[in-house]
């Protein structure tokens, strides 16, 4: 039995399958990935990371701190410049080890399906309730702390259960980030150069803007294609070296996550997966929300109702400027996340070949 009796307009829920996890992912097959393979010509690769210490400090989003690196131990020392003679005696090493306190979505990314979900009657029984895409439900099969003490950097203080592995207290199951690692992300990819054509300043881009773009750079995107999008917003993130402060990184094209035809030019093209170079893709917090809409309409989109997943902060105007000298938009795409179980977000070092 489906665990959903309806289903959200225009979503892809049931397409691929009642219990799956992928989405439009599916759609990267081997065909795909040969078409990926048939752009590369120039031999180039362009890594589409930020350092991922960056955008620096909470100016984004208060609630992401940059990696916390430190040394581990080693027989009760810091395991840092460490004489293995601790541990071995006579030992002539010299070692080092260390830890990271990573925030999933700080820097270069992906979000997986658990990181946007909507509260919508998905049972039919008259009443909303948390749901994600394809129907997985929320305290069901994505699961969490209800207190602030198990959560966030605080409760790191207390590690109980760590050595055996069962510290974690979330775990986003079905939607976690881990699927789309399993699956591997390799394939075509398109790059859409808003910057290109519409500067730094911040532009909110509806789909008349974004079909111009399209056509006046001949670009052409098919079902299964990986969407970039290049705003110029990671160039600013690199000019601020770390200390950007309030309102510093309000540059840059975002979409209009809201935009009706735009929202129908995602669905029907079937696109597999949305990267930007900005923070997250579409204007936050949303011009004119509404009560009783998502504050992240792009996301509920393509997170809920499609399963198309969404990448942020990456890297992407040396690639652009390439792609652009070259009269060309399309490359080879390698992409997997961190398989991170239970994770609703993952960092990555995605590579481009052209
Ligand atoms: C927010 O969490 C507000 O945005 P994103 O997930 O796109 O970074």
């Amino acid at each position: 039995m489906n665990r959903w009796r309806n289903r959200p307009s225009g979503s892809t829920w049931g397409d691929f399958g009642p219990d799956d996890v992928l989405g439009r992912l599916n759609l990267i097959g081997p065909e795909q990935v040969r078409k990926g393979i048939a752009e590369v010509r120039d031999g180039k690769v362009f890594s589409l990371s930020l350092p991922l210490d960056l955008p620096g400090r909470t100016v984004l989003n208060p609630n992401r701190f940059p990696p916390v690196v430190r040394p581990s131990l080693r027989a009760g020392r810091v395991n840092f410049n460490c004489a293995m003679d601790v541990a071995v005696p006579g030992a002539t090493d010299v070692m080092s080890d260390d830890l990271v306190v990573l925030h999933t979505q700080y820097s270069t990314q992906w979000d997986a399906f658990g990181h946007a979900g909507a509260v919508f009657d998905a049972d039919g029984d008259g009443r909303p309730e948390p749901v994600y895409y394809n129907g997985w439900r929320a305290g069901v099969d994505v699961v969490g702390p209800r207190e602030p003490e198990s959560a966030g950097l605080r409760s790191l203080a207390s590690l109980d259960g760590a050595a055996e592995g069962a510290a974690s207290t979330s775990d986003a199951g079905p939607v976690s980030i881990t699927h789309m690692a399993r699956h591997g992300v390799q394939g075509r990819a398109v790059l859409v150069d808003l910057e290109a054509h519409l500067g730094i300043g911040r532009t909110i881009v509806g789909y008349e803007t974004f079909a111009r773009v399209l056509e006046d750079d001949a670009v052409v995107v098919e079902e299964g294609d990986i969407l970039l999008l290049h705003t110029g917003f990671a160039g600013a993130v690199l000019d601020q070296r770390g200390t950007p402060v309030s309102g510093s990184l309000d540059v840059g094209a975002v979409l209009d996550g809201a935009d009706t035809d735009l929202r129908e030019w995602i669905r029907a093209s079937g696109v597999a997966a949305i990267a930007a170079d900005n923070y997250a893709v579409e204007a936050f917090p949303p011009p004119g929300h509404q009560p009783g809409t998502p504050a992240l309409p792009l996301h509920e989109l393509c997170l809920f109702r499609l399963g198309v997943h969404l990448g942020e902060l990456w890297w992407l105007s040396e690639l652009a400027e390439h792609l652009r000298s070259r009269g060309r938009s399309r490359f080879l795409l390698t992409a997997p996340p961190l398989r991170l179980p239970g994770a609703t977000g993952s960092p990555l070092t995605p590579i481009a070949t052209v």
